[in-house]
């Protein structure tokens, strides 16, 4: 599809039609392309940029990444169709592996995900077929099939566009849980350890960056950023951001 470079939604298209495309192929699923309509209306909410809350959230994120044992990310079909590269930059920084883990499995799906992956230049993907042999108690969908060597034995777990049940059985297994999600009230936004309150195309960008800043820093350093990190204190802000930001746009639109 054409989109006029001089087109104000231009980006927003753009990144429409990246999912589309991963739809026609047959790796993002029907569910992908509402959820990411839902995803884009809280994006229009908080003015389609990095806030000061998702910057935080980030950062501790990066500090999480960085300290941890076994760092896994785990992609879905939206993820691969949005982020692939990045999410390898971040995987090859952070020494964390990647595994697909989706909510609608099918065998096509894993296989179609794993090569997007290693196209961006995934050197390993975990979770394909017989690898995804683990599971995880206390969850139902497929979500619970994952890697012996990836997010069963991860300690921190990097989910974007998680449900809530799966990031709620991933806590009670003890693991750290960064979860991308613009919807601040969702229930993997308030079950997570840090909430990235941000649409995944700018956060997992600001993620790699972030990382390669934090690299040289010492343990202690990094352990102070996650210890003062609060994940609900940052989904109030992002409400309170809402609410100001609306409140400002309406008393324009009044004159008041
Ligand atoms: O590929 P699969 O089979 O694992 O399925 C993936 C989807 C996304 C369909 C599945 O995980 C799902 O149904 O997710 P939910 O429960 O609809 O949740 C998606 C959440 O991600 C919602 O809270 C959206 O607001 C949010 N979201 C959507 N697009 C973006 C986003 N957050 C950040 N960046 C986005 N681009």
């Amino acid at each position: 599809m054409f989109i006029p470079p001089s087109h104000p939604r231009r980006e927003s298209l753009l990144i429409r039609e990246r999912l589309v495309e991963g739809f026609k192929k047959g790796y993002v699923v029907p569910e992908g392309l509402i959820a990411h309509g839902r995803g884009e209306c809280f994006d229009y909410l908080i003015g389609e940029e990095t806030r000061d809350f998702a910057w935080e959230a980030i950062r501790a994120a990066a500090a999480a990444l960085l300290l941890a044992r076994h760092p896994v990310i785990s992609v879905n079909g939206n993820t691969a169709a949005l982020v692939a590269e990045h999410v390898v930059k971040l995987a090859n920084l952070t020494g964390a592996k990647i595994e697909v883990n989706l909510f609608y499995r099918t065998r096509e799906r894993e296989e179609l995900i794993a090569r997007v992956l290693r196209e961006a230049g995934a050197a390993e993907v975990l979770g394909v077929g017989d690898d995804a042999s683990a599971t995880i108690p206390e969850l139902f969908s497929e979500r619970r099939r994952v890697s012996p060597r990836g997010i069963l034995i991860a300690d921190v777990v990097l989910v974007p566009l998680e449900d809530g049940d799966r990031t709620e059985a991933l806590k009670k297994m003890g693991k750290l849980v960064i979860a991308v999600d613009l919807n601040p009230l969702s229930r993997t936004a308030r079950a997570a350890d840090i909430t990235i309150v941000d649409n995944i195309v700018r956060a997992l960008p600001a993620l790699v960056k972030t990382v390669s800043e934090l690299k040289a820093k010492e343990r202690g350093q990094l352990e102070s950023i996650l210890a003062s990190y609060n994940n609900q204190l940052t989904l109030a802000r992002a409400l309170q951001f809402i609410r100001e930001r609306l409140l400002a746009i309406s008393r324009e639109l009044a004159g008041v």
